[in-house]
């Protein structure tokens, strides 16, 4: 059985994925030296708890987060575990990471050793929007992503995308509770710190998190609402 149809059989029924495949070769730190490729998911989220986060995060978008980061979790590993028994190493980058997972480095930079939104624009699945969110050319930034990275040639990799698409669109930019983002153009050259600001956006999600559904985490989402791309109209 090949990569594709593997893939097709552990994607749940009842949800919208897009499957893209990468080579990320030069493009990781040594630890993950020889998986230089990638299968990258994305989890189309649901419209209608979408479209409510932009009055602020809300308990429904926190419990949805938490169900769509178990099932991405859940359906990567088994494809890690899949491709193991085809002979291929494989390790799976996790949809979330938890705080206390993690060191000083990361709290100083908001910067996590690996990239899923590089990995999906590596795929060709979309590019990086004005607030640095991944967006997708078919569900826009409605999507959860997850990784497989391997050594376990793949079907075919996708031409990359390499620049924002996003033209003189600026509702994230304007909508941003935290003005974290400068409405400057996203390309491979660019890094994320000359147009958005992750502590800005951070500081401000934990305090909306908090007063709404007094949670200690960083979820906001107002840019994923009010972006065009993917939403449905209705
Ligand atoms: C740290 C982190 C944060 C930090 C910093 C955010 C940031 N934008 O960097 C904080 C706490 C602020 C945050 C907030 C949020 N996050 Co967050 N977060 C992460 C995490 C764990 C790591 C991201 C990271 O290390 N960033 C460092 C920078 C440098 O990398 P990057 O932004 O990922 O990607 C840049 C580069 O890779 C580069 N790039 C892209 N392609 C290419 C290609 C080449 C060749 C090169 C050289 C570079 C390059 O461009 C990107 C933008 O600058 C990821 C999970 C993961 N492991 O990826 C989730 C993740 C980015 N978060 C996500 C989400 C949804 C959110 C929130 C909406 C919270 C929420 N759920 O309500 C907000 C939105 C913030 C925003 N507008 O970006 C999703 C994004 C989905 C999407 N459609 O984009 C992710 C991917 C989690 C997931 N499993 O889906 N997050």
């Amino acid at each position: 059985m090949n990569i594709e149809e593997l893939i097709r059989i552990l994607l749940p029924r009842n949800a919208d994925y897009l499957i893209g495949y990468a080579n990320l070769k030069g493009l990781l730190p040594e630890k993950y030296r020889g998986l230089d490729y990638a299968v990258v998911l994305g989890r189309r989220l649901d419209d209608r708890i979408i479209d409510a986060i932009i009055d602020g995060p809300n308990i429904e978008y926190y419990n949805h987060y938490t169900e769509v980061n178990l099932e991405l979790a859940k359906v990567a590993h088994s494809l890690a575990d899949a491709i193991r028994l085809q002979g291929g190493n494989s390790l799976v980058i996790e949809p979330t990471i938890h705080d206390q997972d993690l060191d000083k480095n990361f709290f100083n930079t908001l910067r996590f050793d690996f990239s899923h939104k590089m990995a999906a624009t590596r795929a060709g699945l979309g590019w990086i929007g004005k607030t640095a969110l991944f967006i997708s050319k078919q569900y826009g930034p409605r999507v959860r992503l997850v990784t497989v990275v391997t050594d376990y040639p793949l079907p075919y990799c996708t031409e990359p995308i390499n620049e924002s698409q996003c033209g003189l669109c600026d509702l994230c930019v304007r909508h941003c509770p935290a003005q974290a983002a400068n409405g400057k153009f996203w390309n491979i050259d660019v890094d994320r710190n000359e147009f958005f600001d992750p502590f800005a956006c951070r500081n401000k999600a934990r305090d909306l998190s908090y007063q709404n559904f007094n949670k200690e985490v960083s979820l906001c989402g107002k840019c994923i609402a009010v972006c065009l791309i993917g939403k449905t109209q209705r």
